[in-house]
């Protein structure tokens, strides 16, 4: 899109493949004529980049929407503390966005009591009520927003909903890409409150010890566990069961606990056996 609002076309220059860069949704670039009627844009320059997200594949994001149904499918809190981590360590606000909340507003309640109290910003909602549109405003206004989760929790229908783009048009697109309706096969960036929403393809699985991440970012999304920093007999305390630990200062759920040991363990047998 031209910083004037226009979508067009333009194809990356050669020497991005000789660096190995190659342009993500998100990019600020700069353009320049192609001189090819059919593609009329050349991308000259890439911007430096705030951050990077690898899956899903996007740049620039300054909060990430971490949607999770309520049921159907079964929320998969392992994914959603790994997303937690990885924002964390890459400086993004996340906000966990509960879907289908219409369908048992129990376990929203208990989903949002488990992450308001380890400190994070928990939003329910089901298509079938009005959406906050203050609450809106405040989250998008001039900001990148990328949407992630499972397939299946509701993204797509968020994100049109959000911005008003209607369900015969996201049919409408699936057909000419000829893939099945209400199927994201592929990053999509909409403008939105002077800012950009990014609806991304589910995933069903996030490897932690795939991504980057290091054993000290770990505890980077657990703002719970943070909070306890000092209060353990060692300063370097892991909270894995050490003489001395504070953990039970720590007022965290022994799932959320159990998860940040669990990726912990796996973290520091990475790092034994590949070094950092
Ligand atoms: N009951 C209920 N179903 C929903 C809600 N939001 C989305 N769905 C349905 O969930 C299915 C998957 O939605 P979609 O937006 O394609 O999910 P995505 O894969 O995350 O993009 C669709 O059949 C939607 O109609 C909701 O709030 N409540
Ligand atoms: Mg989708
Ligand atoms: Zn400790």
């Amino acid at each position: 899109m031209l910083s004037g609002g226009e979508f067009v076309l333009a194809k990356p220059r050669g020497i991005f493949r000789n660096r190995k860069m190659t342009p993500t949704v998100g990019d600020f670039c700069t353009v320049g004529p192609s001189g090819d009627p059919d593609i009329p844009y050349t991308i000259e320059d890439i911007r430096e980049r705030k951050n990077v997200l690898v899956r899903p594949s996007v740049a620039n994001i300054d909060i990430l929407i971490i949607t999770m149904a309520v049921i159907d499918p079964q929320p998969d809190l392992k994914l959603l503390d790994k997303l937690l981590i990885i924002c964390a360590s890459l400086d993004i606000e996340p906000i966990i966005w509960l879907t289908k909340v219409d369908l048992s507003t129990e376990k929203a309640l208990e989903l949002k009591t488990e992450y308001s109290s380890a400190g994070y910003r928990v939003v329910c909602s089901s298509k079938e009520e009005m959406l906050d549109q203050e609450l809106i405003h405040e989250i998008f206004t001039g900001h990148t927003v990328g949407i992630a989760g499972q397939s299946g929790v509701g993204k797509s229908t968020l994100c049109h909903r959000l911005t008003g783009m209607d369900e015969i048009e996201v049919g409408h697109i699936s057909e000419r890409l000829r893939r099945g309706k209400h199927t994201t096969r592929h990053v999509e960036l909409f403008p939105f409150e002077n800012g950009f929403l990014i609806d991304t393809p589910g995933f069903s699985s996030l490897d932690i010890a795939e991504i980057g991440l290091s054993v000290e970012d770990v505890i980077l999304g657990y703002p719970e566990l943070l909070k306890i920093a000092g209060q353990c007999r060692f300063q370097d305390c892991r909270h894995r069961g050490e003489a001395g630990c504070a953990i039970e200062n720590a007022e965290i759920s022994e799932g959320r606990l159990a998860r940040y040991r669990e990726f912990l363990d796996i973290m520091i047998e990475k790092s034994k056996r590949y070094g950092k």
